[in-house]
């Protein structure tokens, strides 16, 4: 059977009579048949990655990428008068990530899979993930996001394993996703559920009755924590997902006949950040349950679990009171606090120890100590851990700390999202790099050619074409592909500073008002959520809205600015802006983004970074050196003083510089108070001047400075082309492939 065949048997139609929806479903059903009959990687070793979230995005077109069907899925299609990009508009995408830390799990996923290793995700499969994010009165609204449709790519199994928590026990349910790699076998995503989860109880935006846990507890991904019943929410979601990964994890290794005492030869478990950590106690409470005793418990588990850090940020670190833990899992709690008394007797040190004097559990330290790797997500932030965030754990475990800098598929994020680009590397440089990312560097001897520097900036033109009518078809915004696409998308949060690109803005606009005229013309398009809790970082979001409405509207600026905010920022439309855009902008904190992977993803698509010396843009500047990106701002050092010495005052910044207090000022002047609310814009303002944690003020002048000259090069099109090309060309050493064989080598051993 063809193809066309297979839709159509599925269909019980032909393909020219059905709708885009029931053509989905046709084809979804085709890949899982596929995928299904693709060999299964099987060693005696299995890595289980585990992970509260796994954006995976759209699975379909990706699917179908990997198992080499695509084009020919595309021409069949095309033949019977469809669009496939219709067809992929009528998948719902899943929000089972918040932003970096889930997309990374989705990436090494694919990799795992493409470099044909046994390893395995483990998760859980929320009903209505994040938040889906609307606009109104220029102010972020949550509503849920459903995603499971009769067709799914969820395929419910008959494993269940029981889970016990304090006066209620529940039967967790597993479901799989199956993961193809490129060209290769499959792996399996697992995500555990309730059957008796309800969606019914979601009242209003997306407020639930917390306590009702048999109904609530997959409903959301990380639902609020600013209150009690939140937090609880989170440790119930957490247990629920480390036991029963744990029973599937012993289950498997029992079946291929390990004793147990030799789990670390059978399983290695990464535990992605801290939200998967009592797998550590629950695993010692499983191997003791099956007869094993403590210490040995503890040795087999410390050999067998792994753990990555993904932020410094002492306020997104997890600890838990020990109160907590007793009310949801005091199965756990004599177990950590035997954990805790052996930290305890062995080292002096209280800053190492898991139970602390506020009688406060510190998950990250659990981790460190009964796991035997550590490790941070770029070089940078892996020798700020060593030296400073974790250097008194560095001092006593000096071998178990190392580097692995993230990395980003290239099936989806270039082949997938960039078929122009992905098609012009096929007829320049061969279609090796898909496989070995490093022969992207096969372009770098093109970069005179001055006809491949033009078929570059021709499929940059058409990419930005598209996202125009993009725009303009979804939030009815124009904007030309004639400007300048800047384009900042991430969660929205302090240290990334989106802040400080909007300040930028306005000095641009009060310049513009006063006759300075600039000499091209911008596009600056944001995208991101901000959680529903963190309210400054809403203020920043109603601040950029307000800015869209007034600088859109006024006809003698919006000739050379506009600002764009989309919204609902997730992987689908990161797959339209990312491949149209010119600047990539990487303005964090130094010090403050442990990598990023959006930085890698415009790198990538021939975008040029306008970024700190932070996270991987310091290694994103290496590969491409001075010449080919735009870097400014304080230095990681610089920062890292400036908060041990409690020495930067905004204010001073504030008064002293004329076009800060422009800009400061202007967000609560007439025209921004005309369009905006008083109460978010003058509070913003007052946290500007007041306090700026993330020191927006220090880097104003230099960001200002070096964005210019951005600005300035891209007027010679064909020095702007060869940046760009030589950006794609080191791209190579950012491909996830690279990050897991790392990983491989030095931490799973597979
Ligand atoms: C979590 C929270 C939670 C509560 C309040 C503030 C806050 C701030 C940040 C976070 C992030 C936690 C971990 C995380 O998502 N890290 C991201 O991981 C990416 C993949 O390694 C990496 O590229 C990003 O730089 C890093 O921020």
């Amino acid at each position: 059977m063809n193809i066309q065949e297979k839709v159509e048997a599925y269909l019980g139609k032909t393909v020219a009579a059905a709708s885009d929806k029931e053509i989905y479903g046709a084809l979804l059903s085709v890949v899982q048949e596929m995928a299904a009959e693709k060999e299964r990687t099987d060693s005696r070793k299995k890595l289980y990655y585990i992970s509260a979230e796994f954006l995976i995005g759209k699975l379909l077109s990706n699917n179908m990428i990997n198992l080499g069907i695509y084009e020919e899925v595309k021409e069949m299609l095309e033949k019977n008068g469809k669009d496939i990009c219709e067809i992929e508009e009528a998948e719902p995408e899943p929000s089972l990530g918040n932003g970096g830390l889930g997309r990374l799990a989705a990436c090494f996923l694919d990799s795992i899979a493409t470099l044909g290793l046994a390893g395995d995700g483990i998760g859980l499969n929320y009903h209505l993930g994040l938040f889906k994010q609307e606009f109104e009165d220029h102010l972020q609204k949550e509503t849920p996001n459903p995603w499971i449709e009769e067709k799914s790519w969820l395929k419910k199994t008959d494993v269940t394993y029981p889970v016990s928590f304090k006066g209620l026990n529940v039967s967790a349910r597993m479901y799989d996703i199956e993961v193809t790699g490129y060209n290769n076998k499959t792996n399996k995503l697992h995500l555990f559920d309730l059957d008796s989860v309800d969606e019914t109880i979601v009242e209003d935006g997306i407020d639930f009755n917390k306590e009702d846990i048999e109904k609530n507890l997959t409903l959301f991904l990380y639902p609020d924590d600013s209150d009690e019943q939140g937090r609880l929410l989170r440790i119930y979601q957490q247990y629920f997902m480390v036991s029963s990964g744990a029973q599937l994890i012993l289950d498997e290794c029992t079946a291929k006949g390990c004793t147990l005492y030799d789990l670390p030869d059978y399983a290695v478990i990464q535990i992605n950040d801290t939200h998967p950590t009592m797998v550590i106690p629950e695993l010692i409470r499983l191997l003791m349950e099956r007869g094993m005793d403590m210490d040995d418990a503890i040795d087999v588990v410390s050999r067998t679990c792994a753990y990555t850090n993904h932020t410094i940020l002492a306020e997104a670190l997890e600890k838990w009171p020990v109160d907590y833990l007793k009310k949801v899992v005091p199965q756990l709690v004599p177990i950590i606090e035997v954990l805790d008394d052996k930290v305890r007797r062995k080292y002096e040190d209280e800053s190492v120890a898991i139970i602390d004097r506020n009688d406060t559990v510190h998950m990250a330290h659990i981790d460190i100590h009964y796991g035997f790797s550590v490790n941070g997500v770029a070089a940078l932030h892996t020798e700020i851990l060593k030296d400073s965030e974790l250097n008194n754990f560095y001092r006593i475990y000096p071998e178990k700390f190392n580097n692995k800098t993230n990395g980003i598929t290239f099936r989806r994020w270039l082949i997938h999202c960039n078929p122009r680009l992905s098609a012009f590397l096929d007829r320049t440089i061969g279609e090796g790099y898909k496989k070995d990312a490093a022969e992207l560097e096969k372009l770098l001897k093109y970069k005179d050619d001055e006809k491949v520097l033009n078929e570059l900036l021709a499929i940059k033109y058409e990419n930005k074409k598209d996202l125009c009518t993009y725009l303009k078809a979804t939030q009815g915004i124009e904007i030309s592909p004639d400007t300048i696409f800047d384009i900042q998308v991430k969660r929205l949060h302090e240290y990334k500073r989106q802040q400080l690109n909007a300040l930028y803005i306005i000095d641009k606009y009060l310049e513009i008002k006063a006759g300075k005229i600039p000499s091209a013309p911008v596009t600056a398009i944001f995208g991101a959520k901000a959680a529903p809790a963190y309210v400054i970082a809403k203020d920043i979001i109603h601040l950029i809205l307000c800015l869209q409405e007034l600088i859109n509207n006024d006809p003698e600026v919006n000739k050379y600015l506009r600002v764009v905010m989309v919204e609902n920022y997730n992987v689908t439309k990161a797959g339209k802006l990312i491949p149209a855009c010119d600047i990539s902008e990487q303005i964090s904190l130094a010090s403050k983004e442990a990598s990023g992977t959006g930085n890698m993803k415009f790198m990538l698509n021939g975008a040029v970074t306008l970024g700190t010396e932070d996270g991987a843009n310091v290694e994103i500047h290496e590969a491409v050196g001075d010449d080919n990106i735009f870097v400014f701002g304080a230095s990681s050092s610089e920062v890292i003083e400036h908060y041990a010495k409690a020495d930067y005052v905004a204010k001073d910044y504030y008064e002293e510089n004329e076009a800060i207090k422009a800009a400061v000022d202007f967000i609560t002047s007439d025209e921004m108070l005309a369009i905006g609310c008083e109460e978010n814009l003058a509070r913003l303002q007052k946290e500007l001047i007041g306090k700026d944690w993330f020191m927006t003020l220090l880097d104003f002048d230099s960001y200002k400075e070096t964005k210019e000259k951005a600005l300035a090069a891209y007027a010679d099109r064909k020095v702007w082309a060869k940046m760009a090309l030589v950006n794609i060309a080191k791209a190579g050493f950012f491909s996830s492939d690279r990050t897991i064989e790392e990983y491989n080598r030095d931490i799973w051993h597979l």
